[in-house]
């Protein structure tokens, strides 16, 4: 079982994974509307791991008798100035998650919480993954400035994402 003060830190999280994958859905569409099919793919796989991420949370909290309780999705951003900023606040976004996953695995550490620990640490070796794939997006379209013949290799290239 979890305490009520971790359940609420976890209903949190599962919140704010949902908010992730509807902001990702938004900036996908963002995408589209400028025809770079390929980042709106990466971006929807982005959407699609984060619904995966959010049930992990629904699981874990009914696998230790816990209460799910869903709140507000955040209203998506629907414009960016250019892919690039998308890409920004992709990164800036998943070093927001980090930080929240690791307050609730130091909740969890401090409540001698060993099961949510346990749990919470595929997410904290997700998200280095997560940082390093946004980290190298940032860079690569860094590099290209304004060179659209380069922004649709890069655009090709992110259609590869599995
Ligand atoms: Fe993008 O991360 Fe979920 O947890």
């Amino acid at each position: 079982m979890i305490t009520a003060s971790m359940q609420k830190l976890l209903n949190a999280q599962l919140n704010r994974e949902y908010s992730s994958s509807y902001a990702y859905l938004a900036m996908a569409a963002y995408a589209e509307s400028l025809s770079l099919v390929g980042f709106a793919h990466w971006l929807r796989t982005q959407h699609r791991e984060e619904l995966e991420h959010a049930l992990k949370f629904y699981e874990y909290i009914h696998a230790q008798n816990g209460r799910v309780t869903l709140a507000a999705i955040t209203e998506p951003r629907a414009e960016y100035a250019s892919i690039f900023e998308v890409f920004q606040k992709v990164l800036e976004h998943e070093q927001f998650i980090t930080r929240s996953i690791h307050e609730v695995y130091a909740a969890a550490e401090a409540e001698k919480d060993y099961a949510t620990k346990t749990f919470l640490g595929w997410f904290v070796s997700e998200q280095v993954e997560e940082e390093a794939a946004a980290q190298l997006m940032v860079d690569r379209l860094a590099m290209i400035g304004e060179s659209k013949g380069s922004l649709l290799y890069l655009d090709k290239e992110a259609r590869k994402r599995e």
